[in-house]
């Protein structure tokens, strides 16, 4: 097995450690830092995902194959920094205001770091205006909302209402998600898109930016 399959191989499975060895192991061997992120760490995460997508695999299989792709990924950052190998594309992402629930936004955000984006995290209880005035500040593509409670779904109106007052909606996707939502309510409140997972969600993103 070449070293890149066994990365691939040992991240679905979730063993940080090893990966983290392998990774480094890859490199004092002259593969490229471009080669072990694409064919060993995003296609490890790539089959996690889908694995997800089918129900084969749940929340804390995700969460230790994620960790085991930052890990790896700690590695390569400086590397991929200094060959100059860009993100496909830059995302803000956090759970909407009033709205503590994390892990699903957690989920997500790693799935779209699975992609190659670059991810800002806002982190929980987040209000419309820091989603937006991050949107500008830091040039992001895609807005993403996550809303577990059917009390704060409201909020993510509030983020498409100030992308219009910010002048920025034409140039920002707004995606929602999170258990109570639909596609029937992201129409109505003028997202751009509801997906109901995590592994849709990152596909969805690439497609917004391809
Ligand atoms: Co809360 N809670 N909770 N809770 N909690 C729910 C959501 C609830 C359904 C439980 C219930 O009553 N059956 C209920 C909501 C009812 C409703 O609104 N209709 C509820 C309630 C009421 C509350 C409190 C009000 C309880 C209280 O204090 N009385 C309180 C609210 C606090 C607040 O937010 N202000 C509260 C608190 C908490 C904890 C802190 C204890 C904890 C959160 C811990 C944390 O997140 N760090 C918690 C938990 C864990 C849950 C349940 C049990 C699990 C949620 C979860 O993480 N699911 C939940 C019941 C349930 O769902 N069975 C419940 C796993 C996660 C992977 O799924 O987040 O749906 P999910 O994410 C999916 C997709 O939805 C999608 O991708 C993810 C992965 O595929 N997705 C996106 C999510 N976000 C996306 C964003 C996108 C795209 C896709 O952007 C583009």
């Amino acid at each position: 097995m070449s070293i890149l399959v066994e990365i691939k191989e040992n991240l679905i499975k979730g063993k940080a450690k090893i990966v983290t060895g392998l990774v480094q192991q890859a490199i004092d061997e002259g593969i490229s830092a471009k080669e072990v992120l694409e064919e060993g760490l995003l296609a490890g995460m790539s089959v996690v995902g889908e694995k997800f997508q089918k129900n084969e695999i749940y929340v804390p299989e995700v969460l230790v194959a994620a960790r085991a792709m930052n890990k790896g990924t700690e590695i390569l950052k400086p590397l991929l920094a200094a060959a100059g190998v860009e993100s496909i594309g830059k995302v803000c992402i956090g759970t909407v205001r009033g709205d503590l629930h994390d892990i699903g936004k957690n989920l997500v955000k790693m799935m779209l770091e699975g992609k190659g984006f670059e991810v800002i995290d806002l982190g929980t209880d987040v209000a419309p205006e820091t989603f937006v005035a991050t949107a500008k500040n830091e040039g992001c593509q895609i807005i993403c909302c996550s809303a577990l409670l059917t009390t704060t779904m409201s909020a993510m109106k509030e983020v498409v209402d100030v992308a219009i007052a910010e002048g920025i909606r034409d140039q920002v996707k707004i995606m929602v998600g999170g258990a109570p939502l639909t596609d029937a309510f992201c129409k109505q409140i003028g997202a751009d898109a509801y997906t109901p997972d995590a592994a849709t969600a990152a596909d969805v993103a690439v497609s917004f930016v391809k």
